[in-house]
């Protein structure tokens, strides 16, 4: 009966790892100094751990990057492109497949899972041979030994691995990785080898893309994997850990199979685990850790209810442990940085170090007894309890207003005239060509606009000093855009940190951090605001922005928010109210922004939903009800407009195709997305749909600092054409400027404009 986690925040607690990992980029920091700060790093965590009181500590998961690109790297899956390097000298060769270089294209990023996290996708092929590199895993299982820690390697397993693999660039689309599963097991079985030989007792093998649903065949895959990786006989003690959900039908697979420990997540969805596990007869004679403290969300554990279930699990295995439901990698580090926070909310949240701590009182409970953990126990009581109750959390005007939305006699989510009849009011009003240009939204985010926030910040200049800074570079961005002929235009967004955290700040109901660090991608990390109450929006929070930059310029400026569904996946959400009910109020309170904004007199008022794609639920089974509340949320917040004000919105990330359907739903009148990378594949996407509205798919693939030429933009133009008619296309780039630079910001969009004028004059051509 011991405490453990899978894993935790690599950064530290000052974001240490970014700033040494980048410093080496630009090579100011020498290898060594690099290792390190990294090995530094990974004491700290490896002392803290032990002594918040686990019984046996995760080692393997610190990772410099990503740790799928670690496995990549353990089972020797590294493209041709990137060998070279990757002999002349690790690092390099590491980053570079991260990374890319001058010559080479990096690996492909995607969400791992319904998380932020973002891994490097593996590319595999039929020629692909797998060779062993226990190094970084025997390495880390060292330390940890080394300080007399019982240290756990932490693997991801390789039926996922396989499952989140692509087919090289050089193979066919309907190649499937999972075909080399019977090349791929020899490898782990070597890591096995080498890790039991370097001391390891037990080794987990992370499974979590067994919680999304599975084919017969995958299933047999999994089957057939912990059969021969149990069937070996020099290794350590297997413990398959799934987390994200419920195993569902993998469950009495993996329980078949001679492995010795599942990890099973018993939060959320993943409650369901409990009823499947009892089905399956449990797991007598082998450990069951048991997930029971939300290891991706912020809030305090009910102690009380964790024993409960616990006390279940105890019959139901031979060993129960204590884990949270998955790496503390998706947390932050420590809520005693948050110093801005008032102390009794504070009490409320659990970051990385908290959620440990709980663990290490929920098996002390449950070895010894609720009397051994009574303080805990009383305090996680009270906190809970002040929590359910505070002014806070409650507000019975905005709960009223919610409530009204449901009433049958209200069309709140309806716009007052069908999309065919609004479109002719909109032409009327806004007098725009055809194909006409546009950007998405945030123009170049200068090292003069952080500059202008630290001085803010750190007192040196005053907020109308601020405010200065921020409106000439909103003059410079309408000047640019009147001078290179763009037809509605934005004001760049200077003032905007971050889509999210800028209108958080503004909204009652949310909390800021400021260390709340999490890593969303290699270095780049974000500080996602914290949903603590009901929402409700004080005061305007766009319109003086947009209003300045309309009183600049004759032509249509945008007016810019970020939507209701990206503003709950972005951020860390209440568990206390369902999800549709927090979009609800979130689309309450935006929808009153885009209320003053038309009322100000903006025509055109575009609302980004870049998160609907992604946090579509892992099991399909549970995506229409999803789908259902998110277009509600968006439709709630755009619905109130006149006919003759323009909505628009914008996604980001390729894959369309299982979601037109909601991207209809919505309502909006034209929709911009990302669209570069897939040669227009979404606007065959549309078109195979149906879809009736206006469309601007991206031709400049703004995630590159090339600049595009306007043939290949007259191209892509026309390509558009073949798929959506002219008089319901726009000319955009394919997401937000802000991570550009401004000199090749401004030359493409030059490009831009002269291709959409090119193709008019086609179009009048009769071309
Ligand atoms: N905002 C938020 N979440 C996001 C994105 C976002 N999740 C998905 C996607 N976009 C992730 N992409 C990024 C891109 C850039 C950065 C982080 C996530 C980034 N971060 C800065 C860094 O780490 O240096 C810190 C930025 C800051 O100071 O706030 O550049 O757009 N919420
Ligand atoms: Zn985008």
């Amino acid at each position: 009966l011991r405490a453990t986690v899978y894993g935790y925040p690599r950064q530290g607690p000052d974001r240490e790892l970014k700033k040494a990992v980048e410093g080496y980029w630009k090579g100011r920091v020498k290898a060594d100094a690099l290792r390190r700060t990294a090995a530094e790093l990974r004491r700290t965590t490896l002392r803290q751990l032990a002594e918040a009181g686990l019984g046996e500590v995760p080692t393997g998961h610190f990772s410099y990057y990503d740790h799928m690109l670690d496995t990549s790297v353990m089972v020797g899956a590294v493209p041709e492109r990137h060998r070279a390097l990757l002999r002349r000298g690790a690092l390099d060769g590491y980053f570079a497949m991260a990374r890319g270089t001058r010559d080479t294209a990096p690996l492909e990023m995607t969400k791992w899972f319904d998380t932020n996290y973002h891994y490097l996708v593996p590319e595999l092929s039929p020629d692909t041979v797998f060779t062993a590199d226990s190094a970084k895993q025997v390495s880390e299982l060292g330390e940890a030994r080394e300080m007399g820690l019982d240290g756990r390697p932490v693997l991801v397993g390789p039926v996922t691995y396989l499952l989140l693999a692509k087919p090289a660039p050089e193979v066919g689309a309907d190649f499937d990785p999972l075909t080399l599963l019977d090349r791929l097991l020899p490898v782990y079985a070597q890591v096995l080898a080498d890790l039991r030989a370097a001391g390891a007792r037990w080794v987990q093998l992370d499974e979590p893309a067994l919680v999304q649903d599975r084919t017969p065949a995958e299933l047999d895959a999994v089957a057939r994997a912990y059969r021969e990786l149990g069937g070996l006989t020099d290794r350590p003690e297997l413990l398959v850990a799934s987390y994200f959900g419920r195993l569902g039908e993998a469950l009495p697979v993996l329980a078949r199979t001679p492995v010795e420990g599942l990890a099973l997540d018993f939060t959320g969805p993943g409650a369901a685990n409990l009823d499947d596990l009892a089905a399956v007869g449990g797991l007598p004679g082998r450990r069951l850790v048991a997930g029971v403290v939300d290891g991706r969300n912020v809030w305090i554990d009910d102690l009380a209810a964790s024993l409960s279930t616990l006390g279940t699990l105890l019959g139901l295995a031979g060993r129960v442990d204590v884990a949270p439901s998955c790496s503390l990698l998706h947390v932050p580090l420590d809520t005693a940085a948050e110093k801005d926070i008032d102390p009794q909310v504070l009490r409320w949240l659990a970051f990385a170090r908290q959620k440990t701590a709980e663990v290490v009182t929920l098996a002390r409970g449950l070895a010894h007894g609720t009397g051994a953990i009574a303080a805990e126990l009383s305090a996680a009581r009270a906190h809970l309890a002040a929590r359910a109750h505070s002014a806070l959390v409650h507000d019975p005007a905005v709960r009223a207003r919610a409530a009204a939305v449901d009433a049958a006699d209200t069309s709140w989510d309806r716009r007052s005239q069908p999309y065919a009849r609004r479109t002719a009011a909109q032409r009327e009003r806004l007098a725009l060509p055809p194909l006409p240009t546009t950007t998405i939204g945030s123009f170049p985010q200068t090292d003069d606009l952080r500059a202008a926030r630290a001085d803010l910040r750190a007192g040196r200049i005053d907020a109308a000093g601020y405010e200065e800074r921020m409106a000439a570079a909103v003059r410079e961005v309408i000047a640019f855009q009147e001078q290179a002929g763009l037809d509605v235009l934005v004001h760049g967004e200077p003032e905007r940190n971050d889509m999210v955290q800028y209108f958080a700040e503004q909204l009652t109901g949310y909390l800021a951090t400021r260390h709340g660090w999490v890593q969303s991608y290699g270095t780049r990390y974000v500080r996602p605001p914290i949903l603590a109450g009901d929402v409700s929006r004080p005061a305007p929070m766009t319109v003086a922005w947009t209003s300045y930059a309309q009183s600049l310029t004759p032509r249509p400026v945008k007016g810019m928010l970020t939507g209701p569904v990206t503003m709950l996946a972005w951020s860390f959400v209440r568990d206390d109210l369902p999800l549709a009910d927090t979009a609800r109020q979130v689309a309450l309170a935006l929808r009153d922004e885009v209320a003053d904004l038309e009322a100000a007199g903006t025509a055109v008022i575009q609302v980004d939903e870049p998160a609907l794609r992604e946090t579509l639920p892992l099991r399909t089974a549970d995506r229409p009800a999803y789908l259902a509340w998110a277009t509600e949320a968006f439709r709630l917040t755009t619905a109130g407009v006149r006919p003759d004000t323009q909505i628009h919105t914008h996604m980001c990330y390729a894959e369309f195709g299982d979601i037109v359907q909601a991207i209809d739903d919505l309502d909006a009148d034209v929709i911009s997305l990302e669209a570069a990378r897939s040669h227009m594949q979404v606007a065959d996407e549309l078109a195979a749909h149906g879809y009736p509205r206006e469309a601007g798919p991206g031709i400049y693939d703004i995630h590159s600092p090339r600049v595009p030429g306007t043939a290949e933009l007259t191209a892509l133009l026309r390509q558009g054409l073949a798929a959506i008619p002219a008089e319901r296309l726009w000319a955009n780039p394919d997401c937000g400027l802000k991570t550009r630079g401004w000199p090749e910001a401004r030359t493409s969009l030059e490009h831009l404009v002269a291709a959409a004028r090119e193709v008019r004059a086609e179009l009048a051509a009769g071309g």
